[in-house]
């Protein structure tokens, strides 16, 4: 694991002991935060290179004990600190990420990596068996398109890299932007899409959809998937999205699943106290409870 570094500041709840004899001597599930602060093919809001600090900053003002769930927090997370990312350099990035992640699997620990623009998500997969998994795909965005403005990798373009990689199923949730050939794309693969209008029209449906997927479950959560009134700061707002609490309550429908790993991306949040950095260290937090 030499590509970490340290962070002085380290999310809420996680265990100080990061040790490798730790690692050894325990056999209960273990999750491994990672931020990812890199942001160069943003196209809009840039930041998201600030998102592991600000979510980190933002996990600090939660109870060590959940109220809907009526459960205390006893899962056993550390934080593994920051990748060493090369700003402007996708590829090298993604390399080093990939083998961090590898790593992590080895030690069996789970990870959690906080992005970071959405693109890295696609390093992230790349050291994780997915082909047996089903990605739960939160976002505004489809992000299909095979290129955007003539590259292969960039934020628009993540989902696409990874259908690429052969997952089981893929299943978008919170879908009101992309293009036509996207759509047509999602639709001649088979890749599921459900909209944010569906959603705010049906949202136990959805939860029912999310309940009875089957095997492992990676899940990729672009923090754009919320309306911008509860998280603006964020590559690329769109109207229209899901509030906070719709948001937990399908985070609550994973409860009982195989989480092989989890996101959050696109938080772009300069600020202390910022709404949209609040929500980012929530989810966490909340996929974390269920565990
Ligand atoms: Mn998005």
């Amino acid at each position: 694991m030499h590509l970490f570094t340290d962070t002085p500041l380290k999310f809420a709840f996680s265990r100080t002991d990061f040790k490798e004899d730790t690692l050894k001597s325990e056999n209960d599930a273990k999750f491994g935060i990672l931020g990812v602060p890199f942001d160069s093919t943003t196209t809009y809001q840039p930041g998201a290179r600030f998102g592991p600090l600000y979510v980190r900053e933002a996990s600090y003002n939660f109870e060590k004990f959940h109220l809907f769930l009526n459960k205390k927090f006893e899962t056993c997370l550390y934080d593994c600190g920051n990748l060493e990312v090369v700003p402007g350099n996708f590829h090298k990035t993604c390399n080093q990420l990939q083998s961090v992640i590898s790593s992590m699997i080895k030690k069996g620990i789970t990870p959690i990596v906080i992005g970071g623009e959405h693109t890295i998500s696609y390093g992230i997969t790349k050291a994780i068996n997915i082909q047996e998994a089903t990605i739960i795909h939160f976002d505004a965005h489809m992000d299909l398109r095979d290129s955007y403005i003539g590259e292969k990798y960039s934020h628009a373009t993540t989902m696409r890299r990874i259908h690429n990689q052969k997952p089981k199923k893929i299943i978008q949730i919170g879908i009101r932007s992309c293009s036509q050939g996207e759509l047509e794309f999602a639709k001649k693969t088979g890749i599921e899409h459900h909209t944010s209008l569906e959603i705010k029209e049906d949202l136990h449906g959805m939860e029912k959809i999310i309940n009875h997927i089957k095997g492992p479950i990676y899940v990729t959560v672009d923090l754009d998937v919320l309306d911008p009134a509860y998280a603006p700061s964020v590559g690329t707002p769109s109207p229209g999205g899901l509030d906070s609490l719709e948001l937990e309550k399908l985070v609550f429908s994973l409860r009982n699943k195989e989480i092989i790993g989890f996101d959050v991306m696109e938080v772009s949040s300069t600020t202390v106290g910022d709404i949209t950095s609040l929500n980012a260290a929530k989810v966490i937090l909340d996929i974390l409870f269920l565990q």
